[in-house]
């Protein structure tokens, strides 16, 4: 079996899951899916990110021990992954037993081979964002990444020789290997202004990984954090490294393209074979945040309108690499004209035909050829969800039209029995093909087509004889605007 192996970020638990990170990891379970019905064998990770000033700071204002602090909040990612059907392999915690040995094992490790040396880093600090900055990159004493006020620090530090991978990093960056390509020059601007060691212990800091050679530091979160990806394929990284897929949201691309790069190649591994950089949601064109009371949380829709219609708004709305506004509006006239109108109603009108008469149908296949299954197979190798699912919608419109057009309830005898053996064949494929993205729906059109979940798989999506129907129901009603 094939293996393919699919990461998300972990998240920061400073706060509870948002529609944004409820996105990236309803991107990765989508593609995970689909590779699982074509028999690869998925190992997809996600999970938590749980050291640090920030989080430990947190955790304090709260009257919290740092433990239970992560505890909780990790749980409520936990929790909300599983509403949104998340389907991983790992839920990784960097408070994990494995994880802290696996980072102090690298540590040592890359200490021993001489990448890793005692020095004094003097920079800026940005504590929400956990980053450091040069002279040159702060912008009037500010955070070039989120404008907010920055500290000056001068400490005894560790460094890992980054720039002595220079090479290795460039290489990545010009091998084709980021989607969408255009953020490589970003990366490759930035790499202008040099490359620099980068510090990755902390003296100040007590909520880390202690370094194995010095318990008087803990590890920089960020070196702590990327590893995550590591520990998880311990047990078998011959078959899972390198990743195939390792999904992030934009603003995170330096530490995966540049950092994560280099230190790979110190530990003599390869790089992952692809980056898919997603953008970000605004809400009414603005960015989310606490302060302006709009931040989305992700299971109160999924409580409202169930997860399959939440997964479908957010993959249908726009491309991946694309930054895009999403409200519960546009939500709502997503279920109501796509979910209800096209999908619902197709399903249910073909089914209530095919009720009518308790048989197996046969006939001319009519509409295969309406199905652009190269197409959308092509996009999910290039993980392209979203233009695979407009793909998919495009069919259904299409079955649709073919039922209106053939008046398919006036038709009778052989041409009505092609008619219903072209439809419900369809409609089994529509089942199969919106499952990655829509589990509960599929797997609901496939059993009332008289199948049973494991007929969910891409080999199937071949047409036959087909039926009887065992039963109808209503996949989508429609929500009332208010
Ligand atoms: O950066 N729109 O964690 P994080 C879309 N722990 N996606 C969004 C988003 C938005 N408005 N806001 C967040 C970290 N995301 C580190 C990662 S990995 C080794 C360590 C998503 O909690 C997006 O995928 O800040 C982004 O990369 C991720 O959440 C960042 O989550």
């Amino acid at each position: 079996m094939l293996a393919k192996y699919i990461t998300t970020p972990i998240f920061y638990v400073n706060d509870k899951p948002h529609i944004g990170h409820a996105y990236t990891v309803i991107l990765a379970d989508v593609l995970s899916r689909w590779f699982k019905i074509n028999n690869y064998d998925v190992f997809f990770l996600t999970g938590t990110d749980e050291h640090g000033n920030k989080i430990e700071k947190t955790a304090r204002e709260k009257g919290m021990d740092p433990k239970d602090f992560v505890d909780q909040i990790s749980g409520l990612f936990k929790s909300a992954f599983a509403k949104l059907d998340i389907q991983y392999s790992r839920f990784i915690r960097t408070t994990d037993k494995d994880h802290e040995e696996n980072v102090k094992r690298i540590l040592k490790y890359l200490y021993d081979k001489g990448d890793i040396y005692k020095g004094t880093y003097e920079g800026y600090y940005c504590l929400p964002d956990e980053s450091y900055f040069t002279e040159s990159e702060i912008i009037d004493g500010k955070c070039p990444v989120c404008g907010r006020p920055v500290q000056k620090i001068s400490e005894e530090a560790y460094f890992f020789r980054l720039s002595k991978y220079k090479d290795q990093i460039i290489n990545f960056l010009n091998s084709n290997s980021i989607i969408p390509d255009f953020r490589v020059k970003e990366q490759l601007n930035r790499l202008k202004n040099g490359l620099f060691d980068l510090d990755i212990s902390r003296k100040t800091v007590k909520w880390g990984i202690e370094l194995p050679f010095d318990n008087s530091h803990t590890t920089y979160v960020w070196f702590d954090a990327l590893l995550n990806y590591l520990t998880a394929i311990n047990f078998d990284l011959n078959k899972y490294w390198p990743a195939d897929l390792q999904i992030i949201g934009k603003e995170i691309l330096w530490f995966h393209s540049v950092i994560w790069i280099g230190i790979l190649s110190a530990l003599n591994l390869p790089p992952p074979k692809k980056i898919l950089a997603h953008g970000f949601w605004l809400v009414n064109g603005q960015k989310m945040s606490k302060s302006l009371g709009n931040v989305i949380d992700p299971v109160l829709w999924v409580e409202k309108y169930g997860s399959d219609a939440v997964r479908y708004a957010l993959i249908s709305e726009k491309p991946a690499h694309d930054d895009g506004d999403i409200s519960e509006e546009k939500l709502i006239s997503k279920i109501n004209s796509d979910l209800a109108d096209e999908l619902g109603n197709l399903v249910y009108r073909v089914l209530s035909l095919s009720l009518k008469s308790n048989k197996v149908f046969e006939g001319d296949d009519l509409l295969s050829k309406e199905l652009d299954l190269e197409g959308i197979k092509n996009d999910f190798e290039n993980y392209d969800a979203f233009s695979a699912l407009h793909k998919i919608m495009d069919f259904v419109r299409k079955c649709n039209k073919f039922v209106s057009d053939k008046r398919i309830w006036e038709l009778e005898g052989k041409e009505f029995d092609s008619a219903i053996y072209s439809l419900l064949n369809s409609i089994k494929s529509i089942g199969i093909l919106i499952y990655p993205f829509m589990p509960n729906t599929g797997i609901k059109i496939i059993k009332m087509l008289g199948y049973d979940e494991s007929y969910i798989n891409v080999k199937n999506l071949a047409f036959g004889p087909i039926g009887p129907v065992k039963y109808r129901e209503i996949l989508f009603s429609k929500v009332e605007k208010k």
